[in-house]
């Protein structure tokens, strides 16, 4: 549980951006990767993954090796991600993994579009986190 609240975080602070935080990034067009204004799946995983990625990179190189990926996370699932076996989790891998799965983004996508188009605005984003009453703990 505590790891998913971990892959959320990034994700709930998408609506910081309607609080006064002149310092803080605009993290819905962080999210956005093509800059449509509209967050796919995909995007919202990817940018979950990369914040997550990030965490864990402790020397930047864009590999996870087994001694940055633990402890705190089950050298199971490290092998799982470590699709072509060389011993390290990359960043590809890492984000073909998180579109693979569901942290979270599913029912971020199935609430937040409102208007079903497949993909999310930054208006339903905002109303999406305004409808909720905090960060998930
Ligand atoms: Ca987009
Ligand atoms: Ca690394
Ligand atoms: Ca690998």
């Amino acid at each position: 549980m505590r790891r998913f609240a971990l892959l959320l975080a990034p994700l709930l602070l998408l609506s910081s951006c309607q609080t006064p935080a002149p310092a803080t990034q605009d993290r819905f067009a962080l999210a956005d990767a093509n800059a449509d204004g509209k967050l796919t799946r995909n995007e919202v995983s990817d940018f979950v993954v990369h914040n997550a990625f990030g965490e864990h990179d402790a020397n930047n190189d864009k590999k996870l090796s087994t001694s940055e990926w633990l402890p705190g996370n089950d050298l199971a699932l490290f092998k799982k991600r470590d699709t072509n076996g060389d011993g390290f989790i990359s960043l590809d891998e890492a984000l073909a993994w998180g579109r693979s799965t569901d942290k979270g983004w599913g029912e971020m996508m199935k609430k937040g579009d409102t208007n079903g188009d497949g993909s999310i605005s930054r208006a339903e984003a905002t109303a999406y986190y305004g409808s909720k009453e905090g960060p998930i703990r």
